[in-house]
């Protein structure tokens, strides 16, 4: 991050908003080509809200050191807020410890285990159905709403610049789809027809799912707590989680030679969404 900030000192700034449970600086990623100063829309993209997605990071981070003359033109008309990783005290504990670890690194008040699952840790519908009390569970919703520093620190950013930020997605892995509100609620969205039947979410659906086109997918399952959920609530109509490659085969173990073609159906996809942002 530091790095590729001061290569493209013009195009980048890097924003401090909080730090972490394990006290490590959580930072941003602004991107936008400043020429003219006036206030742009905005994409926000995360990454690595679950430390073993090591697909989500390796993402965000070829994303913004990534040029074609598709990006540069959406740079004129947007802004994006990139966080290459939000969950930093789990993803280092997977490079030095366990390299499957999902949650954070928090440990509250008497619990007997560490770490809460941060997109069960949102106040969207926050611990019900498809979420866990139990701290030693994968899926711990932790012991109260925004518990966990690195999401009261997101969704403080977001609140903050909710009114030009048009789209929220965040970027997990594994199985290559794209899921959309509501995770927390079998009731649809408002905007759920409209998405469902939407060519745009159709099309960034199947170039996530690798330009397979096959039926959309939403998740059967409840899961709530999660940040589309919480951005979309909070009046980002297009909030979308991509789930990246692959199917299964290699899991959260995703080899390196897949890394690049599974960067480029991402891409694809976030210009279909910004396209669409553009144009209406
Ligand atoms: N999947 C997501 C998870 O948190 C999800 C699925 C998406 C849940 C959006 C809630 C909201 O379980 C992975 N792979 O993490
Ligand atoms: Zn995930």
């Amino acid at each position: 991050m530091e790095e590729i900030t001061e290569m493209n000192a013009d195009l980048l700034q890097k924003i401090y908003i909080g730090s972490s449970f394990e006290k490590r600086p959580l930072y941003i990623l602004k991107l936008s080509s400043n020429r003219d100063r006036t206030p742009k829309s905005a994409i926000w993209i995360d990454c690595g809200i679950h430390a073993r997605e090591w697909i989500a990071p390796a993402f965000c981070l070829w994303f913004i050191g990534h040029k074609d003359r598709t990006m540069t033109r959406l740079l004129q008309h947007l802004d994006f807020y990139i966080m290459p990783v939000m969950n930093v005290d789990g993803y280092e504990y997977t490079w030095t410890t366990n390299r499957l670890w999902r949650k954070s690194r928090s440990k509250h008040g008497n619990n007997r285990c560490i770490g809460t699952d941060m997109n069960r840790n949102f106040d969207a519908g926050w611990c019900g159905k498809g979420a866990s009390h139990n701290d030693c569970h994968e899926i711990y919703c932790g012991p109260y709403p925004e518990s966990e520093p690195e999401v009261k620190a997101v969704a403080h950013f977001l609140q903050k610049h909710k009114d030009h930020i048009k789209a929220y997605i965040t970027i997990h892995s594994y199985s290559q789809m794209v899921l959309f509100p509501y995770s927390y609620t079998t009731n649809k969205s408002k905007d759920h027809d409209e998405l469902v039947s939407h060519k745009a979410v159709y099309r960034t659906e199947a170039k996530v799912a690798g330009n397979n086109l096959f039926p959309f997918l939403s998740p059967t399952d409840l899961a709530p707590g999660g940040s589309d959920d919480w951005a979309y609530d909070l009046g980002i109509k297009y909030s979308f989680t991509f789930e990246l490659r692959d199917r299964g085969t290699h899991g959260f173990l995703l080899p390196p030679n897949l890394i690049k073609p599974t960067c480029i159906e991402a891409l694809s996809g976030i210009k279909t969404i910004a396209l669409h942002v553009i144009n209406n």
